[in-house]
């Protein structure tokens, strides 16, 4: 089967470590696929008067090389002049770091929206500075905004994440403006002419949960011939990096392989997946998700680097096929 047409969808860190394999895996064949990126854009803010798109920033930054792979978010080399005077000044949040190449990148952006250019638009200009070797869309163009339900009253999803650390206990998570919102120009399309989709190790919950619950996402995840594949963010019972676990106990979903697999559903049974990759230390999911109609595999999940995580995309492309035939 054609793995030429390969639709991802990602969030930030994790998504941008995967679609970084996956194109080192493409680049290594006579004639590459063409991947197509759905990102997520629920943790998008307006903040010192400038639009931020953390995991749009996260994969264009990775996939231009210009990233801080330590961090796993904003610029290599960065500097926090600009953001010493935005603190001076009280405005903006603080202990949400704006660095001074990164407000570069915020500044072009909320240029653009203002002169009127929608979202996917801004991202295929600001891309175009670096060959990226993928399509980068939002998820939508409208401002679809994830905010955390607390007893405190509702934050903003990086209020949570970022300030609290995710230690104020989240009782739900809402998408303002979902219930308008439409696909991004060019995101349906991308999903129904796929060959394969694969939905990347990110956060269920506020990462791939966000994309899917953008109208029209989900009838085309259900209507595309392609297979769909995702890979597992939970190895061995925890989170590989970030907080997915804590966003897991708020849906009561519990932090475990099969059970993020079960949650997004067998495509079979009206859910996401036809195909699910665990790592070795939960091969133990295996058959039961394979009974539960999820054809899932054990392989190795670690992303040290684009060498193994290539490895990792060539499982999930090869589950697909083995799906497909
Ligand atoms: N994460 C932090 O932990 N601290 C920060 O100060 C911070 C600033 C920041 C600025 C721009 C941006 O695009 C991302 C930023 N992030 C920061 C990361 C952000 O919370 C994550 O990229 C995602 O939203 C969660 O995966």
């Amino acid at each position: 089967m054609a793995t030429d047409r390969i639709v991802v969808l990602a969030g930030g860190v994790g998504g941008a470590k995967f679609v970084r394999g996956l194109r080192t895996l493409a680049r290594r064949t006579s004639s590459p696929a063409a991947i197509t990126v759905v990102a997520n854009t629920g943790d998008d803010l307006w903040l010192a008067g400038l639009r931020v798109t953390p995991d749009l920033d996260s994969l264009m930054y990775a996939l231009a090389g210009v990233n801080d792979d330590e961090r796993g978010w904003g610029r290599a080399g960065e500097s926090l002049r600009v953001s010493a005077e935005l603190t001076a000044y009280g405005v903006g949040w603080p202990w949400f770091t704006l660095g001074d190449l990164d407000l570069g990148t915020h500044i072009a952006r909320s240029a653009l929206l203002k002169e009127g250019l929608p979202l996917s638009a801004v991202v295929e200009r600001l891309t175009a500075r670096w060959p990226l070797g993928v399509r980068l869309l939002p998820a939508t163009d409208q401002e679809v905004e994830t905010h955390v339900v607390t007893a405190e009253g509702e934050l903003h999803f990086e209020e949570w994440w970022v300030r609290t650390r995710a230690a104020v206990p989240a009782l739900g998570f809402v998408q303002h403006g979902v219930e308008t919102a439409t696909a991004a120009p060019g995101v349906r399309e991308a999903i129904m002419e796929a060959d394969v989709v694969l939905v990347a190790p990110s956060n269920p919950v506020v990462s791939i949960g966000t994309i899917l619950g953008i109208p029209g996402i989900r009838a085309a995840l259900r209507e595309t011939s392609a297979p769909v594949v995702g890979v597992s963010p939970v190895i061995g019972g925890s989170v590989v990096r970030g907080m997915g676990d804590v966003c897991l106990t708020a849906i009561g979903v519990a932090t475990d392989a099969g059970a993020v697999a079960l949650h997004y559903g067998a495509r079979p049974a009206a859910g996401l997946l036809d195909g699910w990759l665990v790592d070795d230390v939960d091969a133990a999911t295996v058959d039961p998700l394979t009974a539960a109609g999820i054809a899932a595999r054990a392989v190795p999940l670690w992303m040290t680097d684009d060498e193994t995580t290539a490895r990792m995309a060539a499982a999930a492309l090869s589950l697909a096929r083995s799906v497909r035939e």
